[in-house]
């Protein structure tokens, strides 16, 4: 399949329902509408919604039904990117090639961004048309993962131990503990929020976790990589001073074990038949991507 067809048309999709869910930017107070929707559509691969329509369509639902949940998930995502960026944490000036939403808004407004995004997602979740054959125990269920895969035992947590490790030298174990919270929870529960909303079985739902996890982990690991090659060629020492893959495992041994992840996550879809072929052909591109 036309892997790079499929992702722009699913991207597409997206972006078309998150303008559609999102307040107007001429609603009261504006500023802060505006910030969200500067936030929201600056760029990004939308991968992890992608991940969840996949997911529906992987066991045989319809991506369509997905589509609230999916667009929720990118609010999240976006949110944390945004507090990721603050003077407190990363202090960044650029993302998605665009002043960071401190730079663009200031620092009080970019909190109450992330804050909005994040509360919003719940309510798109929780109010937004879903077919009457999706029972309201599974949307309860959908919203308590996600809920589990953010805070302080998923991707909030993983944060903590990120910045406390900072300048540290850390175990592989540690390294691994922290990028399955900070990044890998919400891959894996966008996963499996497709695949449950799809009306997924539980073995689906089982098999779904396993390739969520190991994608989320050789995400953060090529991302990682990707990120130590950009500072050595700017020549600066910045990348090893984060806990990250190449700094702790070494270059080849990071990538041996991206390669490992993913075939760990093909393979974990062995039950499923060529509707996860997206899933598959995602889990290949984030092995070889370039952005
Ligand atoms: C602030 C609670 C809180 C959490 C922050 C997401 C995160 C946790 C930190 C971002 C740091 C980072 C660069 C992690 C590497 C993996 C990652 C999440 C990359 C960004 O995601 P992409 O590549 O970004 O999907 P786009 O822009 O495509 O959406």
């Amino acid at each position: 399949m036309n892997m790079t067809r499929y992702l722009a048309e699913k991207r597409k999709t997206i972006e078309k329902a998150l303008d559609s869910y999102l307040p107007p930017a001429s609603r009261k107070p504006t500023t802060i509408h505006q910030a969200m929707r500067y936030s929201i559509f600056g760029g990004g691969k939308r991968i992890r919604p992608i991940l969840t329509l996949a997911s529906a369509e992987a066991v045989g639902g319809e991506s369509e039904v997905a589509l609230p949940i999916a667009c929720a998930i990118e609010l999240i995502h976006t949110y944390s990117l945004i507090h990721d960026d603050l003077p407190a944490m990363d202090n960044d000036d650029l993302r998605r090639g665009k002043p960071t939403a401190h730079k663009a808004f200031g620092e009080a407004v970019a909190i109450l961004v992330g804050d909005a995004l994040l509360t919003e997602a719940f309510r798109l979740i929780a109010t937004k048309n879903f077919r009457a054959k999706i029972k309201a125990g599974t949307v309860l269920k959908i919203i308590g993962e996600i809920a589990t895969a953010c805070g302080s035992s998923g991707m909030v947590g993983g944060q903590v131990v990120d910045i406390e490790s900072t300048g540290l030298k850390l175990k592989p174990a540690k390294l691994e503990y922290l990028h399955l919270h900070k990044t890998a929870d919400l891959i894996r529960v966008s996963v499996t929020s497709g695949g449950r909303v799809g009306g997924g079985t539980s073995q689906h739902l089982s098999a779904l976790s396993t390739y969520g996890r190991t994608v989320g982990l050789a995400f953060q690991i090529t991302d990682d990589i990707q990120d130590f090659d950009s500072k050595q060629d700017i020549g600066t020492t910045l990348g090893e001073k984060k806990a990250s893959y190449p700094v702790v495992l070494g270059m080849s041994e990071s990538k041996r074990r991206a390669t490992e992840l993913i075939d760990q996550a093909i393979y974990s879809l062995r039950g499923f038949d060529e509707k996860a072929d997206p899933l598959r052909g995602i889990a290949r591109y984030i092995r070889t991507r370039k952005q």
